[in-house]
């Protein structure tokens, strides 16, 4: 049985119930990170040494990094159009998939630290500022990359396009002054059509609000 361990307001957990949905593989879920169980216990650290969340146990398995579990969940149950077997397909699409999590995702993140997490009454906006100058570019790449999609795969969804999906919810859904990109916003609509996305990417995150 494979067990996530992770809240369900997470943008990292969200990665990985969203691919474990889309390849449809049974598990379990356990409510660990801010407002649950603690990731600093002993017995979390063994499993996690950063404390964070998700973790996921398959068997004797136990991985941490959203996009490692996305990796493995790929290859150990993903068909060859969600993962393709073809090293240098995969590999095409990798590139995607590692540019999404490290670059894009991490950009729309920090515009999500400032909206939600911090405290209105003392944030800096100096540190909105940075952040949309920071998005603004890389949204304007995936806009390109995407084209009229419609995934990165060209007709086919991949792995891919849940490493660079996974934040968009947060980016349509926070107040910031989004550029207007419309093969980025065709993109989310069709993301929006998928019931794995809705269910596991557009969960509120009203809970973390004013929470650092
Ligand atoms: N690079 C890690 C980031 C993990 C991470 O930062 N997780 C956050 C939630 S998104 C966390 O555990 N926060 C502390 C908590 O929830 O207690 C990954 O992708 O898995």
């Amino acid at each position: 049985m494979i067990t996530v361990y992770g809240r369900r307001n997470s943008s990292s957990v969200q990665l990985v119930l969203w691919a474990l949905h889309e390849i449809g593989v049974d598990h379990e879920r356990l409510d660990y990170g801010h407002g649950h169980a603690s990731t600093q216990s002993d017995d979390f650290l063994v499993m996690n040494p950063m404390g964070r969340v998700p973790v996921l146990t398959d068997g004797a398995l136990c991985l941490f990094e959203s996009a490692a579990i996305l990796r493995y969940l790929g290859a150990a149950y993903g068909n060859d159009v969600f993962w393709p077997k073809d090293a240098g397909a995969r590999a095409r699409l990798d590139v995607w998939a590692e540019w999404g999590k490290n670059n894009f995702a991490d950009a729309v993140l920090d515009i999500f630290v400032y909206d939600v997490r911090l405290d209105p009454m003392t944030r800096d906006p100096a540190i909105l500022t940075r952040a949309v100058e920071a998005v603004t570019p890389l949204a304007e790449i995936l806009d390109r990359r995407i084209g009229q999609g419609p995934w990165l795969d060209g007709e086919r969804f991949s792995f891919a396009d849940i490493a660079c999906g996974y934040v968009l919810y947060r980016y349509y859904a926070l107040d910031w002054d989004r550029p207007d990109l419309a093969n980025l916003a065709g993109y989310y609509e069709r993301l929006q059509q998928r019931p794995a996305f809705r269910d596991h990417v557009m969960v509120s995150y009203e809970a973390l609000r004013g929470t650092y």
